[in-house]
């Protein structure tokens, strides 16, 4: 073992490596990790650490914490303008969230705000949710846009989201999400809308190197299979992965069309049918779990837990945060909710947050896992067993955040 390349070594830790999906945290106990360059080059039982030269090496003293792999919130909506305080008035008054929105609310009244707002305005909007996140251990965030349904504003999130990590030292990964909804211009003509999404927005935020992934809102108030299709179609011809809205409201069949897509991934699933379970297995396509939506959206539907579990497919939970269905910022809370309410164990919610969170934004190779190779993003936690993470919330234990090797936190 060379160890002449070691820069930094933890010592007196605990390890969840997550390597093991959802069946287990891999622990090692009483462990070590070594970095070089940003990446994993080590990790094992303390007793079996090779001889390093202690001269050349900053070596940490992990008080006997737990260490994760830095979390990973693979699906949020975190670039916007104003606030929907207003609509949840309303939805305490009774109204649901799709009558709010047929009557001119919901997305498309934060559309009127983020076309509204500068670049900066909408970067200092959004920094303080990121560092909300970031400050409970988020070391990687998918961002997507959908909030201006016109080219030019579709282009300003996406502009934004990539500021955010020069902001701060969060990985983010951006999604373009230009069918969100159908904006109030094209209301009688939603067909034409799909159309200036394929022809003229994919391609621009393509060619610009904008976004890695493709959304859809697959739903009674979003799209509908065939322009889901379109959308699908258009991506795949400009290299870019796929990822779908699906299931959330009604069972519409969004989740196997992606399937047939090859897409990343599917989000929300409420209402997935067991042939949309099998289709993900078949494609290996991650189901995103959103259970902050589920809970201020007072849904009563479960997703298909027993039978994500039955075929094998990766849970990955996110907070999917936005202004109208769960303004919330907390990764934690999600562990917990992912337990509370939809009965996930806290193993299989933890891999939620690390390797499935990887998988759902293709990154399985590098980020989500304490295994030697990958990145060195790595979230240490002041608690005595890994299932504190899911149990309790509104203290937040961690005790230290490295990305790319390096202590940020
Ligand atoms: N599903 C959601 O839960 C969010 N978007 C979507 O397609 C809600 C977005 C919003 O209400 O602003
Ligand atoms: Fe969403």
């Amino acid at each position: 073992m060379n160890t002449s390349r070691w820069q930094t070594l933890w010592l007196n830790i605990n390890l969840a490596t997550m390597t093991q999906g959802s069946s287990g945290y891999g622990v090692i106990e009483e462990a070590a990790l070594a970095i070089s360059e940003g990446k994993i080059v080590w990790l094992g039982k303390a007793q079996d650490l090779p001889g390093f030269d202690k001269a050349n090496v900053d070596v940490i003293d992990g008080k006997g914490h737990w260490m994760t792999p830095g979390l990973i919130d693979c699906h949020t909506h975190l670039v916007y303008g104003g606030n929907r305080a207003n609509e949840f008035e309303m939805r305490l008054q009774g109204k649901s969230y799709e009558e709010i929105a047929k009557a001119g609310g919901g997305i498309v009244s934060t559309v009127k705000a983020t076309r509204a707002a500068t670049e900066d305005e909408l970067l200092a909007e959004a920094l303080p949710r990121l560092t909300a996140l970031h400050q409970q251990g988020v070391t990687t965030v998918e961002i997507k846009s959908g909030y201006g349904l016109d080219t030019i504003t579709e282009i300003k999130m996406l502009k934004v989201a990539g500021q955010l990590s020069e902001k701060l030292p969060v990985t983010v990964k951006r999604t373009f999400l230009g069918a969100h909804a159908v904006p109030v211009e094209y209301k009688d003509d939603p067909d034409a809308y799909i159309n200036l999404v394929c022809n003229e927005m994919i391609p621009q935020v393509a060619e610009q190197k904008l976004a890695d992934a493709v959304d859809v809102f697959c739903e009674g108030i979003g799209f509908d299979l065939q322009q889901t299709e379109c959308v699908f179609a258009t991506a795949k011809q400009h290299d870019l992965r796929i990822k779908v809205h699906a299931e959330q409201l009604s069972d519409l069949g969004g989740t196997e069309l992606a399937a047939r897509y090859n897409a990343l991934s599917s989000d929300h699933l409420e209402f997935l049918s067991e042939a949309g379970v099998k289709a993900m297995s078949e494609a290996n396509m991650t189901a995103v779990l959103l259970p902050g939506a589920f809970y201020f959206l007072r849904e009563t539907k479960q997703p298909p837990i027993e039978y994500l579990r039955k075929y094998g497919v990766a849970m990955a939970i996110a907070t999917d945060a936005n202004p109208g269905s769960s303004p919330i910022c907390s990764l934690q809370l999600m562990l917990n909710m992912a337990c509370t309410l939809f009965r996930l164990t806290p193993a299989e919610a933890l891999a939620g947050v690390t390797c499935h969170g990887a998988k759902a934004l293709g990154l399985s190779a590098t980020k989500g896992m304490l295994k030697v190779g990958y990145d060195a993003d790595l979230a240490c936690w002041d608690i005595e067993q890994p299932a504190e993470l899911c149990y309790q919330f509104g203290v937040n234990p961690l005790s230290a955040l490295i990305k790319a090797g390096r202590k940020v936190i």
